[in-house]
This record gives C-alpha cells, sequence and structure tokens, in this order.
C-alpha cells in the first residue's frame, strides 16, 4: 500500500462582477470578518482587499478587484487597468453575476474582457436565496452559451449557501503552493485604508443618493504614542462640492457627528482598543478626474 502525500495547494482568485453582485458579501463570509467594505451602493470597493482563506490542504488569496465597467471617468479608467492587469496575474478568476437581475450590458462587456485572457473562469451565480429555484436552469443554459466557464457555481453569499462547494471547486483549480501568509492573517492591507473605508462606507449610507462616489477619505493621523489607551485617529473626507460638503456636516454638524458614532464602533472592533476619530470636511474639485490627485489618495499604477 501506498500513502498517496498531498502536496499544499495555494493560490490567487479574483473576483469580479458587476456592482452589487455580491462581491464583498462573499468575501466577508468566508473570511468570518468584516474585511471587505459591503454597501448597498456601487463602486464601495475601489482598491485591491485580500482576503486569505488557510486550512491544513491549501491556501486562497481572494482579491476583491474593483467592478469592471465601461469608464465613464479618469478613475473608471484607472480601475479598468488595474482590473485587468490582475486578471491576467491570477491563478482563477470568479466572475459572479446577481440572479436577481437579468444578464445585461455590463455582464457583456466583461464577457468580452474575459475572452482576452487565459486564466480559468469559473461563473457564480449569487443570490439564489432570492430566487424560485426553476428559475436557475434557463440561467445556465444561457451563460453556457456565451463563455466557457470551468465551473458554474449557484450560491448565496449573504446566507451561506454552497460557499463550501465553491471552495472545494476553487481548491481544485489551485497551483502547489506554499502558505504565503500566516495560518491567522485574514488581510494584507494596512489598516489604515481599512480605517478609511470604514469611514466610507459610514458617509455613503447615512447620506444615501445625495452624495454620490464622489467622495473620498484620507487617514491624516493614526496616534498610538500619548496614550496606550486611546488611539487618536484623524481623517478627511473629501467631497466635490460645497453643496455635498453641507450634506456631509449636516444640520448643526449632527451628519458628521453620525458618521464618526458609527465609524468609531467598526474602527474600534479593528483596533481593539478606544479611539479618538477626529473627522474633517473638505472639497476638492473634480477629483476624479485628476490623475494626479489620485496618487495622494493611494492610488498607483
Ligand atoms: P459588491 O458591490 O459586488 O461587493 O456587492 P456587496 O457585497 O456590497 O453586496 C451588495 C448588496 O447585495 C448588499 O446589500 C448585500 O447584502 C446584497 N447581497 C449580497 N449577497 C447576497 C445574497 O446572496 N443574497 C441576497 N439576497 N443579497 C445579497
Ligand atoms: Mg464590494
Ligand atoms: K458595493
Amino acid at each position: 500500500n501506498t500513502t498517496i502525500e498531498e502536496k499544499y495547494k495555494s493560490g490567487f482568485i479574483s473576483i469580479i462582477g458587476r456592482p452589487n453582485v455580491g462581491k464583498s458579501t462573499f468575501l466577508n463570509q468566508v473570511i468570518g470578518q468584516k474585511i471587505a467594505i459591503m454597501s448597498d451602493k456601487p463602486q464601495t470597493t475601489r482598491n485591491k482587499v485580500q482576503g486569505v482563506y488557510t486550512t491544513n490542504q491549501s491556501q486562497l488569496i481572494f482579491i476583491d478587484t474593483p467592478g469592471i465597467h465601461k469608464p465613464k471617468h479618469k478613475l473608471g479608467d484607472f480601475m479598468m487597468k488595474v482590473a485587468m492587469n490582475t486578471l491576467k496575474e491570477v491563478d482563477l478568476v470568479l466572475f459572479m453575476v446577481n440572479v436577481t437581475e437579468g444578464y445585461g450590458r455590463g455582464d457583456e462587456f466583461i464577457i468580452e474582457k474575459l475572452k482576452g485572457i487565459k486564466t480559468p473562469v469559473f461563473l457564480v451565480l449569487n443570490k439564489i436565496d432570492a430566487i424560485h429555484p426553476d428559475q436557475l436552469l434557463p440561467m445556465i443554459e444561457q451563460y453556457k452559451n456565451l463563455y466557457d466557464f470551468k465551473e458554474i457555481i449557484p450560491i448565496s453569499a449573504l446566507e451561506g449557501n454552497n460557499i463550501d462547494q465553491l471552495l472545494k471547486e476553487i481548491t481544485e483549480y489551485m497551483p502547489e503552493g506554499p502558505q504565503y501568509y500566516p495560518a491567522d492573517q485574514v488581510t494584507d492591507h494596512p489598516e489604515r485604508f481599512i480605517i478609511s473605508e470604514l469611514i466610507r462606507e459610514k458617509a455613503l449610507h447615512l447620506t444615501k443618493e445625495e452624495v454620490p462616489h464622489s467622495l473620498a477619505v484620507t487617514i491624516d493621523k493614526i496616534d498610538h504614542r500619548n496614550n496606550q489607551d486611546l488611539v487618536h485617529v484623524m481623517a478627511t473626507i473629501i467631497v466635490e462640492r460645497d453643496s455635498q460638503k453641507g450634506i456631509v456636516i449636516g444640520k448643526q454638524g449632527r451628519m458628521l457627528k453620525e458618521i464618526g458614532k458609527r465609524a468609531r464602533v467598526d474602527i474600534e472592533n479593528l483596533l481593539g482598543t478606544k479611539i479618538f476619530l477626529e473627522l474633517w470636511v473638505k472639497v476638492q474639485k473634480d477629483w476624479r478626474n485628476k490623475a494626479i490627485h489620485l496618487r495622494d489618495f493611494g492610488f498607483k499604477e
């Protein structure tokens, strides 16, 4: 009798799909910790956020890729470039769609892009909790005709259905490789970026449609020095217009206070310590179209 010695597998997986299909929800479900930012607004995730899933046999490193869509402005252009380069470098692409929405031009655009890469692609049909099972089969048939997906897997990222099966299939496609990250590490992003995303998430949620995506957050200071028990975080919310500044600050500063209150809870959880959060609001016109500013906000090409 011979013992089959299984080799350790590891690899990089890029998650793509139209905004709001559930990419961040999936990542958070897998990692079990709030590291990618979830929102019901599109384009919440503008940067790569890696989630690392480690078992005794494998390590899966997920990349929450910014949405691939027809660029409308400079930032969109930039995001596309980053996303396409990522797709070529990873071991597997998960193309996620929302089964409650029909196949649309956004999907068509992505599938065209996928035809230009050699990386294997899975189709992940998300939000199956929200439809009748009968609706699934015709959808699978339709997608099968559009692209040669290696696997087609229906899931509910929200409720956790079929996630195990998907993880198993993903592992099949991973090459032999090392354990890149320590087993207890779930993200390699600096806390600075996560903190700015947490603040941005609260601001987007609370201001509803009034302040669209023209919102960025910079972290100006994280000061651990003065007091071990209280960390001073200073951040600036950057908007494009004076009117938006007014909305973000709110009547007698109430909106800004609420943004800060909610962000503080999440940041304290993240850092495991009490914080003093100092929030500022600044107008910087048309920041999305100025490549030079993109660098200031931490985007690099
Ligand atoms: P992303 O833009 O692709 O990262 O999408 P998000 O993860 O931010 O999710 C967008 C919205 O869809 C949120 O309101 C989620 O709660 C919701 N959502 C995500 N996955 C599911 C799912 O499996 N079922 C249902 N019903 N809603 C989901
Ligand atoms: Mg997201
Ligand atoms: K989103």
